[in-house]
């Protein structure tokens, strides 16, 4: 099985290159935001209840965003690998991915983290709010709260795979097909 972990900060891409990286390698695309925004869209509980946390760009909390990514799991047993896009976000739910990882005799390759400047970040996001209904790109302040919760509590976790050697820095600017070519040689080395 090959694993990725596809981290960053808000708007440097994850999305966008997830769905190019799933077409070279076979994999399955596990986006924690679009499973989500699909909940709202469906009016679940799960959905009302993270309604109210992604409004202002704040995290779901981890115990439903880790019962959601289980669910995810069992329903897509035997496959070739996962990328995981936008989970782990915190400590808890990095340390909980890898046990479940374990129970299942599989682990994370490897975590590609694209590299992209808070200015750059805005200007993508606020982009694309203008051709998305996404209520958290919509205002500039809460767009800055995501990326400081980013900062403060999610990029801490790549302490976590750096112990694991498995933390790798990629430029996340430029063309799409640059940024993808520059994350494919990342990845044929831990496959
Ligand atoms: P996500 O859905 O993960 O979204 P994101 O971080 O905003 O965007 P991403 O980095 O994927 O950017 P994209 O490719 O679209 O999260 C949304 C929310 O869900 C979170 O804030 C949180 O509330 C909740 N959530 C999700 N997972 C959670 C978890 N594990 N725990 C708790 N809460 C969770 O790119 C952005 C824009 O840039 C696009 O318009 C794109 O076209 C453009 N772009 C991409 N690459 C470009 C390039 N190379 N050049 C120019 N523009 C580019």
């Amino acid at each position: 099985m090959l694993n990725i972990v596809i981290f960053g900060p808000p708007g440097s891409g994850k999305g966008t290159q997830s769905k190019n990286i799933i077409k070279k390698y076979n994999l399955i695309h596990l986006s924690t935001g679009d499973i989500l925004r699909n909940a709202i869209a469906k009016k679940t509980p799960l959905g009302i209840l993270a309604k109210r946390y992604m409004d202002k760009g704040e995290l779901v909390p981890d115990k439903d965003v880790i019962q959601m990514v289980i669910n995810n799991l069992d329903e897509n047993n035997d496959q070739n690998g996962f990328i995981f896009d936008g989970f782990p976000r915190t400590q808890n739910q990095a340390e909980f991915l890898k046990n479940l990882l374990k129970e299942r005799n599989t682990k994370i390759n490897v975590m590609v983290t694209l590299e992209v400047n808070h200015d750059e970040l805005v200007k993508r996001l606020i982009n694309r709010s203008k051709e998305t209904d996404r209520s958290d790109d919509k205002k500039v302040s809460i767009i800055e709260n995501r990326i400081n919760i980013y900062n403060k509590q999610t990029a801490p976790i790549i302490e976590f795979y750096k112990k694991e050697n498995k933390y790798q820095p990629v430029d996340g600017t430029g063309t799409v097909d640059e940024i993808v070519e520059r994350i494919c040689k990342i990845i044929n080395k831990y496959k």
